[in-house]
């Protein structure tokens, strides 16, 4: 039997890669290739997931941990979407909040199962205005330093780095990541997308289709920093069932997003990733997604739905450089006051929120 292709797209929370993941899919769909994806996440109850299932793909979700931490659990994931579909191409998005993958999944799968996968080199996402900021080159809401650390460290190990969101920033400011980008990072292959207008993702997605991933020397890196830094974002996962009269579900989210931010931006609590996801009870294909990438940045609603709805299903996740306790209290009040607003009943269903625990991998595979 061929070979499975596996393709890794990293990259910071809230950079487009699951955005970019269902472009890729959609664009071997069309060519009758047979796709199968993987998302992951520290916990359950994924906007992600919910998006890409709604899109049509066949989607299976890790949760738990990463995939570094969780090896067994991708391989498992592969085995049962190759049961499912037979799948010619797995697309995999790891955790926003994770690096060093090359030497925890990329190696280990290539040494352990380079009979079943061919492995893509790793693509790591950045939105150009979080990556101009975090480099020094303009001002603008930070993260600390350790968050920092664990950003730096996703651009090193990038095989491919890939800028994407080109349409939200002038051609000048392109230019001097460009340059940044370049002198910071010289090994690793440019692309510049937009997931969004489709910019840009031909000639990258010719290199991932056709390159194999490429043993390097294994990034340096202090897992105690890298721990620490992914502890100091906050993790809040929500599921909740809103039902009433017939209300704007697209207009209804958005104030949600708007008035979580501004109750986060009260606190000087920096986003790194908000996003929530409405379905209506009765149709499982229509949905509506709303994002925000940082505390003071517009949200946006790339999937809308199509009618006003009476009841529906509500999943929030958000990551933020904050404590969970205050993450979870300003979710819960914002979701309480907008539903009073619209005269909804509300039902949480479920609610976590947490630091992520250390990254321990199951493998790491030490390259000279
Ligand atoms: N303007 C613009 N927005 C984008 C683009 N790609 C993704 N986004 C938006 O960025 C936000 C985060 O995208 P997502 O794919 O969820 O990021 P992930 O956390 O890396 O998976 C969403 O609101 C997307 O609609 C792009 O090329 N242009
Ligand atoms: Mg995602």
């Amino acid at each position: 039997m061929a070979r499975a292709r596996y393709i890794m797209v990293g990259g910071f929370l809230g950079a487009g890669k699951t955005t970019a993941m269902l472009r890729l899919g959609e664009h071997l769909a069309a060519q009758g290739v047979r796709v199968g994806l993987v998302t992951n996440d520290q916990s359950s109850g994924l906007a992600d997931t919910t998006l890409l299932s709604a899109s049509g793909f066949p989607v299976e979700e890790i949760t738990g941990g990463c995939f570094c931490c969780r090896f067994t659990s991708l391989t498992e994931a592969a085995e049962r979407l190759t049961t499912r579909v037979t799948p010619d191409v797995f697309l995999a998005e790891p955790v926003g909040s994770c690096t060093d993958l090359k030497a925890t999944v990329s190696y280990p799968l290539r040494r352990m199962y380079g009979d079943n996968f061919s492995v893509a080199p790793f693509s790591v996402l950045l939105d150009p205005v979080r990556a101009l900021r975090v480099l020094g080159l303009e001002e603008g809401r930070r993260f600390s330093d350790k968050v920092l650390y664990v950003y730096g460290k996703q651009l090193e190990e990038a095989d491919v780095l890939v800028i994407n969101k080109i349409d939200t920033v002038a051609l000048a400011r392109l230019a001097v990541l460009r340059t940044a980008l370049r002198e910071r990072c010289p090994g690793a292959v440019l692309f510049e997308i937009s997931a969004k207008t489709g910019a840009g993702l031909e000639p990258w997605f010719a290199y991932i289709l056709a390159s194999e991933d490429e043993s390097r020397a294994n990034l340096d890196i202090d897992y105690d920093k890298y721990a620490d830094g992914e502890a100091l974002l906050g993790w809040l996962n929500c599921t909740a069932r809103l039902s009433g009269r017939a209300f704007d579900g697209n207009d209804w989210l958005t104030r949600l997003v708007e008035t979580f931010q501004r109750r986060l931006r009260g606190l000087d609590i920096e986003i790194a990733h908000l996003k929530m996801t409405l379905t209506p009870a009765e149709h499982d294909r229509d949905l509506c997604v709303v994002n925000a990438v940082s505390a003071d940045a517009p949200p946006v609603s790339p999937f809308r739905l199509q009618d006003v709805i009476d009841a529906g299903e509500l999943i929030i996740n958000l990551r933020a450089e904050g404590d969970p306790e205050v993450l979870r209290r300003e979710a819960i009040g914002a979701l309480t006051a907008q539903a009073a607003n619209a005269g909804l009943a509300l039902t949480v269903e479920h609610i976590e929120h947490f630091r992520p625990g250390r990254p321990v991998p199951t493998h790491r595979v030490v390259m000279a």
